[in-house]
């Protein structure tokens, strides 16, 4: 058996630590390790140790020549309303003619809200405790019926997550989409390394892999055939977005207006920084292309740049909404361009030489992700537009404080009360906006203020505005 081919290979790349214990398997685990083995491009591995792991630190990240990126201000911010008009219709005419789907990364782990179960299946809502997945279903329900078009939906999971999303949606009856057009697959892993490169074991038997990012998603659209499904039904344009964050407009029609005018191959939203700690991308210029800096690698003292007029220089800020081109990601997925994969140091449970189990106490090891924000800087005439924080951000990430699923209530609370309070009702509200009770607007009632104020325009009579209001 250790002339399997595979064990060969690793032997030959210097990994022969990962069949260590090979004999001592028993047959179905040989073959769960062989399976893992047999995930792994090693000359990848090998090209990753010679610069990522040589290197220590933030190695890779190149932050010479940087200045803040221009974007498309909302016409309340100075930018050009005619023009924001124009994309409005553009936007509504590539939606009604089918040419637009939505694409949600959920295969991350979701560590810091310590919930154990897919992130889309946490319940986000605040009266009705409606999941995520929830959520983004109705909002692409009611805009597929609203352009007459009903929309594909993509979803990336990982391996650890894929089984109970898929279930979740079963268990919910897909909330009354049309299943044909919802779609799952999995995102690629990548293997764990020591500081010396070598390839980390989990257990005797299955080798430290990780989901490889969500830059991982272009290659995996590509490979699940996402890409020529798109294409047999004259898709061409594809809204990204995370699945921490129920605000999100994914369809948005402005959005959509911009890029296909712009003839964009990638398109970004921006919020200005709330404040310059605040952990989002910066979008920055870099020798003549648009690139996102992560917050951990741009250093402290230019987050904290302002100019003349005391405002953050390195204001615009990444909240990770974009829009790609069909062929981009194909040219990005399967052309000689290759996105950088990013070094983490990480606490990797493993083995020690004996196979007895290990849990480190501080990093051991380094895990590689791809960022799909690193694929700006390949893309034809990029454009990047500023929304409103208020209707189109905010994520759970914790369980506790900022970004927390309270927080995400809250505003979510705000954005109904405002919708109310913009047509005619009377949502009693506090300085921050906050109405003093729960209210909840279902997606299918309402999934941005027009679509709001076209079915609050049609309710006769209105509700009672008190607590408990949900208007569905
Ligand atoms: C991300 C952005 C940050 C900002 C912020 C807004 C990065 C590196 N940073 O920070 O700039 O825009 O979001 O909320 O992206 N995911 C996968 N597969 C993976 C890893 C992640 O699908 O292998 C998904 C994950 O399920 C989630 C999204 O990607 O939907 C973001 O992941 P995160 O929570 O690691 O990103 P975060 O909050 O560090």
């Amino acid at each position: 058996m250790s002339q399997h081919p595979l064990i060969q290979a690793f032997a030959e790349a210097g990994q022969s630590q990962v069949f260590a214990f090979f004999d001592r398997l028993n047959a179905e685990q040989q073959k769960q390790l062989l399976a893992d083995a047999a995930e792994i491009d090693l000359a990848e591995i090998a090209r990753l140790n010679a610069t990522l792991v040589a290197k220590s630190g933030a190695a890779g990240v190149d932050l010479s020549d940087l200045s803040p990126a221009p974007y498309e201000s909302l016409p309340k911010n100075g930018g050009d309303a005619d023009q924001w008009a124009a994309a409005k219709v553009a936007g509504e005419n590539a939606l009604r003619a089918g040419r637009v789907a939505a694409f949600t990364v959920a295969g991350g782990q979701g560590t810091r809200l310590g919930y154990d179960g897919p992130k889309g299946t946490y319940p986000v809502t605040p009266l009705k405790k409606k999941t995520l997945f929830h959520v983004f279903a109705e909002k692409l329900l009611a805009a597929g019926r609203r352009y007459g078009r009903p929309l594909h939906w993509f979803i990336m999971t990982s391996h650890i997550n894929h089984a109970a999303t898929e279930a979740h949606f079963e268990e919910n009856n897909y909330f009354g989409l049309d299943r044909a057009k919802v779609h799952f697959f999995r995102q690629g892993r990548m293997p764990a390394v020591d500081p010396q490169g070598k390839i980390l074991l989990e257990n005797t038997h299955t080798i430290a892999m990780s989901p490889d990012g969500h830059g991982g998603s272009l290659r995996a659209l590509h490979r699940a055939g996402a890409l020529d499904l798109m294409q047999r039904e004259g898709i061409d344009v594809l809204s990204y977005f995370q699945v921490d964050n129920p605000l999100v407009r994914f369809i948005d029609p402005a959005f959509v207006g911009w890029h296909v005018i712009r003839g964009s191959e990638m398109s970004s939203k921006m919020v200005p920084k709330a404040y310059a700690e605040e952990k989002v991308g910066h979008f920055c210029m870099q020798r003549g292309n648009l690139v996102v800096v992560e917050y951990s690698d741009l250093p402290m003292d230019m987050q904290k740049e302002t100019d003349a007029d005391g405002r953050l220089r390195y204001v615009a800020g990444s909240i990770a909404i974009h829009l790609l081109d069909r062929e981009f990601i194909r040219r990005m997925a399967t052309g000689d361009t290759a996105l950088p994969f990013h070094r983490a140091d990480k606490k990797i449970p493993t083995v020690d030489a004996d196979g007895n189990p290990v849990k480190p106490e501080k990093a051991n090891g380094i895990k590689f992700e791809l960022f799909v924000f690193d694929a700006l800087p390949f893309a034809k005439n990029p454009v990047v537009i500023e929304t409103d924080r208020a209707d189109d951000f905010s994520p759970v990430k914790n369980a506790t404080g900022l970004d927390s699923p309270q927080t995400c209530a809250d505003d979510q609370c705000r954005q109904f009360a405002r919708w109310l309070n913009a047509h005619g009702a009377a949502v009693p509200v506090d300085e921050t906006g906050r109405p003093a009770f729960d209210i909840e607007v279902s997606p299918t009632f309402g999934y941005d203020e027009d679509s709001f104020a076209e079915s609050w325009a049609a309710l006769a009579p209105k509700p009672a505005v008190s607590a408990g209001l949900y208007l569905a």
